[in-house]
């Protein structure tokens, strides 16, 4: 099966909530290096969208999270890196408001902080800015 020709995959990101606030750390790798992006990564065999977004958070920021809920999809290619993701995107919230994020994949990340959706730090990750500028918002709107 495997030949050696790129092909789509299939990534989870997260936005973690707090109050009008979302995590985000500054990739290290090449792609979007430096930039503010959300925690996440690929859905694995027979996992739920949930237990993903669960898992890469967990493995990432050592956070637990609940009321985790779908969003929307989005259709990433970065001819760059021939890389192509379609894109879960989910939100959720601590489950332990207490609980401190851990920069648990120092390869991957510089760390993780809370930013307020109205002041986002730059530059954002490309495909996130793209949604920020398009008018997207991940908080409820009740
Ligand atoms: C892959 O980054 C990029 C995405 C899944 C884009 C999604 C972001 C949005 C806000 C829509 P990665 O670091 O997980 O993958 P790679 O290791 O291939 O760079």
């Amino acid at each position: 099966m495997e030949n050696g020709a790129p092909v789509p995959r299939v990534a989870v990101v997260v936005f973690l909530l707090k109050g009008n606030a979302v995590l985000l750390g500054r990739r290290l790798s090449s792609n979007g290096y430096s930039t503010f992006a959300l925690p996440g990564g690929h859905l694995e065999f027979g996992e739920s969208f949930e237990e993903c977004a669960a898992r890469e958070v967990k493995e990432e920021t050592g956070l637990d999270i609940d009321r985790i809920e779908f969003l929307t999809v989005t259709n990433n290619v970065f001819p760059a890196n021939q890389s192509h993701y379609v894109t879960i995107l989910m939100r959720a919230v601590s489950a332990d408001p207490h609980q401190l994020p851990q920069n648990l994949e120092p390869h991957k990340c510089s760390g993780w902080d809370w930013y307020e959706w109205n002041n986002l730090p730059e530059p954002l990750f490309g495909p996130l800015e793209k949604m920020v500028q398009g008018g997207f918002s991940p908080f409820p709107t009740s």
